[in-house]
């Protein structure tokens, strides 16, 4: 090929692509895989449970708060959550309306994050993420007889939380764990110590050679509303046995963890955050530790991500977001797409975007 037409050949190519705002590379002809579940409104951070046979999902609910962005997510400025159901996976939506609103949480200062929802005897849980009077991000729960809501706060936040992102997770023996933490702007950099540190990184522990920060878990009291024995580190090791560095932003755990149970395997799954994957590391108990195994969700069109992972009759569906909607980081749209173990007990890729 003649220098001209390999620089021409080249400059088609590099046309055929633009830059999502995550920073990945698109192509124009790609499609979204999956459609917004809701358009009313805008969601995120979708933590699906099946309760009753239906599956209900646990959104954050954004809104545009006319604040700009940063890196301690400042505009994700939320104050309130709507609950959603659906009676079948390609049922339409229902929207419950607000199940619980900042302003009935007596601690609560700003910014109600990622929320999850658990049952137990009768009453479910909503646990939920939120800065206090002096803008740490604590972890709160309300209950309700109903998993759509209303929900009534605690006056209090659960002793010893702190961070973002609860998820919980009963296992079989139906012992509730929550995972939980989320560094950058949910703060989880700044208890490296033990106590919050007010004037710590913004971001991560700058520390590139060291072991990244671990998501932690911790057993649930009977009662779901206190923390039962010491919260640990999840720890994530490498093909070698070591735990993931600081610099490995590729792997290591940002935020927004997911723990589901598969052949008798605990997947712990969640976000990298700034490279935008969502990857999975597998263990042998609630506590890990858990071995990197990959990612399962390349970038979608938007910052962040924020995943759950749930059986329904039977099969696996991944619940996600992007911003399809609004093409705005702060404005998301929850979605779904199966999920498929493969025989090996890999998780399959999923490319939120299809080729036409
Ligand atoms: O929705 C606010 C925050 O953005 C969540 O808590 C994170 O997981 C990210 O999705």
């Amino acid at each position: 090929m003649k220098q001209t037409q390999f620089k021409l050949t080249l400059f088609l190519i590099a046309a055929a692509f633009m830059v999502n705002s995550a920073g990945a590379q698109t192509t124009q002809k790609q499609q979204f895989l999956s459609p917004p579940l809701i358009k009313s409104i805008y969601t995120a951070d979708p933590s699906a449970h099946v309760f009753n046979g239906k599956i209900y999902i646990y959104p954050s609910h954004d809104i545009e708060a006319g604040i700009s962005e940063n890196d301690s997510g400042d505009h994700f400025a939320m104050r309130d959550y709507h609950i959603l159901s659906m009676n079948s996976i390609t049922d339409p939506v229902t929207d419950h309306g607000v199940a619980l609103d900042i302003k009935n949480i007596p601690w609560a200062g700003r910014q109600l994050w990622a929320p999850d929802c658990a049952y137990k005897n009768g009453v479910y849980y909503l646990y939920f993420p939120v800065k206090d009077k002096n803008d740490v991000f604590r972890i709160g729960v309300a209950t309700s007889k109903d998993p759509a809501g209303p929900f009534k706060a605690e006056p209090q936040p659960i002793k010893g939380s702190y961070s973002i992102d609860p998820a919980v997770f009963t296992d079989t023996d139906r012992q509730s764990y929550m995972y939980f933490g989320g560094i950058w702007g949910g703060q989880l950099q700044r208890w490296a110590t033990g106590k919050y540190e007010s004037n710590g990184s913004k971001t991560d522990l700058q520390q590139d050679n060291m072991p990244a920060l671990s998501c932690k878990v911790v057993k649930l009291n009977q009662n779901m509303k206190e923390f039962d024995g010491p919260v640990h580190d999840v720890v994530i090791l490498d093909n070698s046995g070591k735990p993931l560095l600081g610099k490995d932003h590729d792997r290591r755990f940002f935020e927004g963890s997911w723990m589901h149970k598969y052949n008798g395997k605990y997947y712990f799954t969640y976000s990298t955050g700034d490279t935008h994957y969502l990857a999975y590391a597998i263990g042998d108990k609630p506590f890990g530790p858990f071995r990197y195994k990959g990612i399962f969700l390349k970038p979608v069109q938007g910052w962040t991500t924020h995943h759950s992972i749930v059986e329904f009759k039977e099969k696996w569906y991944l619940f996600y977001h992007d911003t399809e909607l609004s093409g705005k980081t702060h404005l998301r749209n929850v979605k779904v797409t199966p999920l498929e173990h493969r025989p090996d007990g890999s998780i399959a890729m999923i490319d939120p975007f299809r080729s036409k």
